[in-house]
């Protein structure tokens, strides 16, 4: 059991399991602190000893390797500052309603991992010529809640994602040990891509010569309304949608006339982002945002626009941002099943009132 007392910073949507987002206004950081980054977790946080565990990686390899915690320390390290966010982030804003944790907005986060890259894993091990994907499996395990049979959380990624350097078999998060929610002692961490895909708790690694179609393979799907009219495909969840969110002011707030500055944060994991407007009179003209360099190839990027609150009453804030594969925000993401890759434009309900 987790104790939520150390979660003071973070929005608790579920206890069991711990499913714990971010309050907006904490995205105004280049990077999150351990206690400040989201949690989702399928199943109870497993509690592992480094000296009773070992990684296995068998399958479609030319030596089968076992490595020790020491093992994947001593090895050549890559640190890299990567968001994540969760395939089912701003669920709660679908319409109609999708089935699933209930996210507002705040199941993304920023952090700077290290570990060793799975691709000098894989060349240690020396793929056969067979290989195509690999499936990483974790330690934690329960019941899927409709059928009632046992599973344990895996996953399986293609190797051409596992042959960037950047994806690791991750130990540390922001310069400490990986902590136990975020799947100590060892997780998987691949950037660009939803949360899903990075393992926590790995167990073992089997490289396969398909990908592998388990429980979650095929629930992080895009399984799109089937209304006969739709062409669109099912589709596995992968590459992060450009998004973008405002962290200040907060939904809800009420403003006194005057001068304020709109803040946020926005992401692709299909480039960089090249472009954020920020619109405050309801869809009706958009400004173009000061935006940010980027912090490498997967972290967010910061906007922020001056604003001069002269109508009084209630208005819509909204942000929308552009890639550099010239991707844009759409004004409400295509509903899907299980309501995931939610990337409609963000709008925050607002009101000014002479105080
Ligand atoms: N073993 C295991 N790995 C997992 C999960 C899980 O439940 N079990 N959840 C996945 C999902 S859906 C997300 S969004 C991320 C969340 O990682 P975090 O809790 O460190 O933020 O972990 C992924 N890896
Ligand atoms: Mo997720």
């Amino acid at each position: 059991m987790s104790d939520l007392e150390s979660f003071g910073d973070l929005n608790v949507l579920s206890e069991d399991p711990l499913c714990a987002g971010l309050f907006l206004p904490n995205l105004d950081v280049p990077i999150c602190s351990n206690e400040g980054h989201f949690i989702r977790s399928h199943f109870a946080a497993p509690q592992i000893k480094p000296s009773d565990w070992s990684l296995p990686v068998t399958g479609d390899v030319n030596d089968s390797l076992n490595l020790s915690y020491d093992d994947l320390l001593m090895m050549p390290s890559r640190e890299i500052v990567s968001l994540m966010e969760c395939a089912g982030n701003s669920r709660s804003t679908m319409q109609p309603p999708a089935e699933g944790v209930q996210w507002d907005n705040g199941a993304v986060s920023v952090s700077r991992w290290k570990g060793v890259s799975v691709k000098a894993i894989l060349e240690q091990a020396g793929l056969k010529a067979s290989a195509t994907d690999v499936l990483f499996e974790g330690t934690d395990s329960g019941k899927d809640a409709h059928s009632g049979n046992q599973l344990t959380y895996a996953m399986s990624v293609p190797l051409e994602k596992l042959l960037n350097e950047d994806t690791l078999l991750a130990y540390e998060m922001n310069g400490e040990t990986l902590p136990k929610d975020h799947g100590f002692p060892i997780r998987l961490l691949v950037p660009g891509w939803y949360g899903m895909a990075s393992v926590k708790w790995l167990d073992k690694i089997t490289v396969m010569d398909h990908p592998n179609c388990g429980f979650h393979e095929m629930d992080y799907r895009i399984y799109p309304a089937t209304d006969g009219k739709s062409d669109a495909q099912v589709e596995r969840v992968t590459s992060l949608k450009v998004k973008s969110l405002i962290s200040t002011p907060a939904k809800g707030s009420v403003l006194a006339p005057g001068s304020y500055t709109i803040k946020g944060v926005a992401w692709s994991g299909d480039g960089t982002i090249t472009k954020v407007e920020v619109s405050t009179d309801d869809n009706r003209s958009w400004r173009e945002a000061k935006l940010e360099e980027p912090n490498g190839n997967y972290s967010w990027q910061h906007f922020e626009i001056d604003w001069e609150a002269k109508n009084l009453g209630h208005s819509l804030i909204r942000c929308r941002a552009t890639d550099s594969a010239g991707n844009v925000q759409p004004m409400l993401a295509t509903w899907n099943f299980r309501g995931y890759r939610c990337n409609s434009i963000h709008s925050v309900p607002i009101t000014v009132r002479k105080a």
